[in-house]
């Protein structure tokens, strides 16, 4: 009997496994560490396994990041080489992913944090009026997050252009690609999102020659991962006032060491890496479907290319 083995923190791992089952008593689920005899696994559910432990399994067919990114399975060296990886692609964490940058653009463009540390004095602001047509948004990432968050924030009436590998066709978003497009996007673009999966390619993107190339006072807001982001770079540019304002969701190091600089800087909001989450009662039945189009033979749902490494 093929049997699945999952990895997550504990209390989820169980979740995962009772809600799995309930749909399908037939299913033989692990919970991992204690995975029996390696050859009875041929899919491993997982996040952040310890790299080598995949290596472990002879028989493994499909690999499931239980997340949209994939990056914790590319950079286990170890890692077995030429079976499927899937991941998460879901309307539920599109929106939920929407929403955070509504919410942070918004907070930063309506200056949230000026007005709450008002408030702390009890101080009634002066005069203030926003100039809502100033924001020009720019995506980095157009793929499956980043094409829903375009949309939802272009449907709130946002100027909203983004930049992917390839180019797109996405009603009313202009699009560019290449270094010489990212360029072009970056000059009209004060609210910089970052939504890119963490390659060789993407590694250090928002450092400070992006920043120089905005608008001075424009705001960078990252949710894709930590490694993207030259943490010294935005404090340098936020101290000449190159940047004005950041929102951060995702760390180089997670969780965040207590003595970073950013936990206590006003000119950053901060969430810890929740910005969009994998909703169990959301996304079962994917992962239900794909272990049985896994067992027989079919194409598999949110497959990743290996060679691009997203
Ligand atoms: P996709 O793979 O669907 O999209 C990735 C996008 O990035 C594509 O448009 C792709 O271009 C583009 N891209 C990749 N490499 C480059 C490059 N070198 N230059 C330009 N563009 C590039 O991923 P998702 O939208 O589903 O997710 C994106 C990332 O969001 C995840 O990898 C993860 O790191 C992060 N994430 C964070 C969460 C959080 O809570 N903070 C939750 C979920 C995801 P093209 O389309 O041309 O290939
Ligand atoms: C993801 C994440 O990649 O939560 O899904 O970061």
């Amino acid at each position: 009997m093929p049997t699945i083995i999952i990895n997550l923190g504990q209390e989820s791992a169980r979740k995962h496994i009772e809600e799995m089952v309930r749909l399908d008593p037939l299913l033989e689920i692990r919970e991992w560490p204690d995975i029996g005899n390696p050859e009875d696994i041929d899919i491993a559910m997982v996040w952040q396994m310890p790299h080598g432990e995949l290596a472990k399994f002879p028989n493994l067919k499909m690999i499931v990041s239980m997340a949209a990114g994939v990056d914790h399975v590319f950079l286990d060296p170890l890692r077995p080489k030429g079976i499927p990886i899937v991941r998460v692609t879901n309307p539920h964490m599109a929106r939920s992913m929407g929403h955070w940058f509504l919410m942070n653009i918004l907070r930063l463009h309506r200056e949230t944090v000026y007005f709450d540390a008002l408030r702390e004095e009890k101080i009634w602001p002066p005069e203030i009026a926003f100039d809502t047509d100033s924001v020009s948004v720019g995506i980095l990432g157009l793929g499956y997050l980043g094409t829903h968050v375009a949309q939802m924030l272009k449907a709130v009436g946002l100027k909203v252009q983004g930049w992917s590998r390839t180019e797109k066709n996405i009603d009313g978003i202009q699009s560019f690609s290449g270094e010489f497009g990212l360029d072009q996007m970056l000059v009209d673009t004060n609210f910089l999102a970052c939504l890119l999966p963490n390659t060789q390619a993407t590694k250090g993107i928002l450092n400070f020659r992006v920043f120089n190339k905005m608008p001075q006072g424009s705001y960078v807001l990252n949710a894709g991962r930590g490694s993207q982001l030259v943490e010294l770079d935005l404090l340098q540019a936020l101290d000449n006032g190159q940047i004005r304002g950041a929102a951060l969701d995702v760390f180089e190091t997670e969780p965040l060491p207590t003595n970073h600089p950013f936990w206590t800087d006003k000119r950053i909001l901060l969430t810890p890496h929740h910005a969009a989450e994998v909703y169990l009662p959301a996304v079962v039945k994917t992962f239900l479907d794909n272990i049985y189009r896994s067992r027989n033979n079919e194409p598999l749902i949110g497959l990743v290319d290996e060679e691009l490494g997203y």
